[in-house]
């Protein structure tokens, strides 16, 4: 019977302390290291990341252990990025066979890296790609709408290929899981054009609840994260889903660098430092970059400038550079590219962590 008791009054205890949003320190949580690494990190370094590092790059595909961040400055990135566009194909939008991209995630984390995955999603009607806005009925998808079966499909086939990402050990892999992104700009169909505040605030809420608690996935963080379509803290909340659903309040920013305006990045930034240290939460640099470096020395005079603005951009826990597919399309420069030692310069700094500098903690 006093057994009974002590296992009813734990039960209740968990039970309020949960309901009271108290975090729970418990290890078997697969997310839980990786939340607190990231906290840790904030204020003290920022992480660099690269999407598709992995799978390839200039002049080359497919071939193990390379990467172009490696190339050129002997470390792979701290954090690496992958797309779950085309899900359900054998490859994703930019070909990388989605096999493939389970291989990447796995080396990535015993290599000891930080694995972040977008989801350019075509409209499960249509089967168009993200940024077709024809026909598009956000509340169709929703529960009790005319499509909301269709677009179970797709989040189960989400489920699945996250479900995949078991490591050596048999444990789950956290993953940043960073769905509907880009929400302000009306590019995508889940964009300001096409979907309104609340369809996509419901949208994103019944994502996650789907994954988390129907599919009963441990290993994600989620990642929310606008474009640059904010200019106070009002603004970026508009389509917030709720601290119940985010982990991560990110940014994704490459027009106020090719505008020149540092200075903007530098309030937006601000903006997702202050609420993510309000709300408990990380905060990140989801996406950026100068394409093809059109902006000279890009790394060292704006990404740099940006970061180590304020003790607010620092408190940023990782930047993420987008794609180098081919040489009309890139954002890490390569062997020969006259931007090579700037991109040194950049990792060198104190601030900047790449893997190796997890690793040893550099000082
Ligand atoms: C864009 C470009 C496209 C790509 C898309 C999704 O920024 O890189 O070529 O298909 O991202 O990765």
């Amino acid at each position: 019977m006093e057994r009974v008791i002590v296992f009813i009054i734990l039960i209740l205890s968990s039970l309020v302390s949960c309901s009271s949003g108290k975090k729970i320190h418990d290890e078997s949580v697969p997310t839980v290291k990786l939340r607190e690494f990231l906290t840790d990190l904030s204020g003290r370094s920022i992480l660099f990341g690269h999407q598709d590092d992995l799978a390839y790059g200039i002049g080359w595909n497919s071939l193990p252990g390379e990467s172009d961040v490696k190339r050129i400055s002997g470390s792979y990135p701290a954090v690496f990025g992958w797309d779950l566009g085309n899900i359900g194909d054998a490859n994703n939008l930019d070909g990388v066979p989605f096999d493939s991209i389970k291989v990447y995630i796995t080396r990535a984390h015993h290599m000891g890296g930080i694995n972040t995955i977008s989801w350019h999603a075509r409209y499960p009607v249509t089967n168009f790609d993200a940024w077709n806005l024809t026909s598009i009925d956000v509340p169709s998808l929703l529960p009790g709408g005319k499509s909301h079966l269709q677009f179970l499909k797709e989040l189960d086939l989400v489920a699945a290929f996250m479900e995949t990402l078991i490591d050596d050990s048999g444990k789950p892999i956290p993953v940043i899981f960073r769905p509907w992104h880009e929400m302000y700009g009306n590019w995508f169909w889940w964009g300001s054009a096409t979907c309104s505040d609340d369809e996509y605030r419901q949208l994103f809420r019944f994502t996650v609840d789907y994954l988390r608690n129907i599919r009963g996935l441990t290993n994600l963080l989620i990642a929310f994260s606008p474009d640059k379509n904010f200019d106070s803290k009002e603004d970026y909340l508009k389509r917030y889903p709720g601290d119940d659903v985010v982990d991560v309040l990110g940014l994704d920013d490459y027009g106020d660098f090719k505008q020149n305006r540092l200075d903007l990045i530098v309030i937006r930034l601000g903006i997702v430092a202050d609420l993510a240290r309000e709300k408990g939460k990380i905060s990140a640099f989801t996406e950026t970059g100068s394409d093809k470096l059109e902006i000279s020395n890009w790394y060292t005079s704006s990404l740099l400038q940006v970061l180590n603005a304020s003790e607010k951009t620092r408190q940023v826990s990782y930047v993420m550079v987008w794609r180098n597919r081919d040489l009309t399309h890139f954002y890490v420069p390569f062997a020969g590219h006259e931007q090579a030692e700037d991109f040194r310069t950049f990792v060198n700094d104190k601030l900047i962590f790449l893997l190796d500098d997890v690793k040893t903690m550099k000082q």
